[in-house]
């Protein structure tokens, strides 16, 4: 409970909102970051999140393909990417290779592939559709959620077509919804400075705002705790919160920690757990119109990531089974992120929420209450 005593006089009208049911502007949402404590923000996320979801924690069962790490941009915070001219501690798949990554999961039940990689300049609008093809045509029931805006923007300018005709070509051939990635911090005065090559925040998000009016879902992200400033994060969920009032596409909003090993912003220190927690809890309070928000816990580590599912947070990705190095090569928690649905379950009840396998569009596949899982823990 909060009392009239411990509580700053300019915080008081945005607990009456939030306990009412009402959207917070941008500049009390400022105001929170500024000088909301940690007990403050994360008690008004989670009467949100148990309003919303009572103690449900949704997670899927998913893999990732990542088809090159070869990137024709050079973002300042990415540790992943090699560029084009010194390839050769890159990685590039052709479709046989990715098709049996896809093929070792046969028989088992994963029901999402999450395919994002850099910017390859030989891999193409036509290259990726028949990959989607193909793996549509060994695995039809299998959720594809591909490329991110910044996947989009090159592939389609290089074929010349527009946004629409390039969605069109890749949903003909089996693309299901698209992941948040490569927002970044829309502003262009950060845009510049980390990211100034790529798609800016326009770009970015008239590609998710036609992707939604053509029917398809999509992610959101933020990647913050760097140069940018409060400011900056509320225009970013400004501009998310305004595309969500129009079309109602997005499903869930991803607060990506920057972390700083191996890259160009190495010098910039790592933000702190209680900041972490903050940037959820206000994400959830701010974003009234966004239905979930996910911790991605390869990054995050498994113990904020049960943290976080008091601040707000009630997704927590899928069991991923090691199939990412996006996070590993920036200095994550999680050196091999792999869970067995047992892991994962048992992650969710040891902080007593309950655990709920989604799909993609969080439809419920199963609500584990308390069921015993069989399988062992690792
Ligand atoms: O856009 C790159 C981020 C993103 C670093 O939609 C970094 O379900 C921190 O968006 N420190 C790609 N972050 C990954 C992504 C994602 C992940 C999981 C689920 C979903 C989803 C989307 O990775 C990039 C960038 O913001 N990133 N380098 C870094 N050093
Ligand atoms: Fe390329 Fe993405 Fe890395 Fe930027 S973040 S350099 S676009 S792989």
């Amino acid at each position: 409970m909060m009392t009239d005593t411990v509580l700053a006089p300019e915080l008081q009208p945005i607990a009456a909102k939030v306990m009412a049911g009402e959207r917070i502007t941008d500049e009390e949402c400022l105001l929170l970051f500024e000088k909301g404590s940690l007990g403050f923000v994360g008690s008004l996320a989670n009467t949100i999140r148990e309003r919303l979801h009572g103690d449900k924690v949704f997670f899927n069962r998913n893999f990732h393909i990542e088809p090159t790490n070869v990137c024709v941009f050079s973002c300042n915070f990415c540790s992943y990417s090699r560029i084009y001219a010194h390839k050769e501690d890159g990685w590039e798949l052709s479709i046989e290779q990715m098709l049996d990554m896809v093929k070792k999961y046969d028989g088992q039940p994963v029901t999402e592939v999450h395919i994002v990689g850099g910017v390859h300049p030989k891999m193409d609008l036509v290259f990726f559709a028949e990959l989607l093809k193909k793996i549509k045509a060994h695995r039809p029931d299998l959720h594809i959620k591909a490329f991110t805006a910044v996947e989009y923007d090159y592939m389609f300018r290089k074929a010349k077509m527009s946004v629409e005709e390039g969605l069109q070509f890749l949903i003909s051939a089996g693309l299901d919804s698209i992941p948040g990635g490569g927002a970044e911090i829309f502003h262009p005065e950060i845009r510049e400075k980390i990211c100034a090559d790529k798609v800016n925040g326009e770009g970015w998000l008239n590609i998710h705002e036609t992707a939604h009016r053509m029917g398809l879902h999509s992610n959101a992200t933020i990647l913050y705790g760097h140069i940018e400033s409060y400011a900056h994060r509320v225009d970013h969920m400004r501009r998310l919160r305004e595309l969500q009032d129009r079309t109602g596409g997005f499903n869930t909003f991803i607060p990506l920690k920057f972390r700083n090993k191996d890259n160009d912003m190495s010098a910039v220190p790592e933000s702190s757990p209680v900041e972490d927690m903050r940037m959820y809890a206000i994400a959830r309070i701010y974003l009234d119109n966004f239905p979930h928000l996910k911790a991605y816990w390869p990054m995050l580590g498994r113990q904020q990531a049960q943290l976080s599912l008091s601040f707000g947070v009630d997704d927590i990705d899928g069991t991923i089974d090691d199939t990412t190095k996006i996070y590993s090569m920036a200095g994550a928690e999680e050196l091999n992120p792999a869970m067995s649905t047992a892991d994962l379950v048992n992650l969710i009840r040891q902080v007593n929420r309950i655990p709920v396998e989604r799909d993609t569009l969080y439809n419920e596949l199963k609500n584990y209450g308390n069921e015993v899982i069989a399988e062992s823990l690792s």
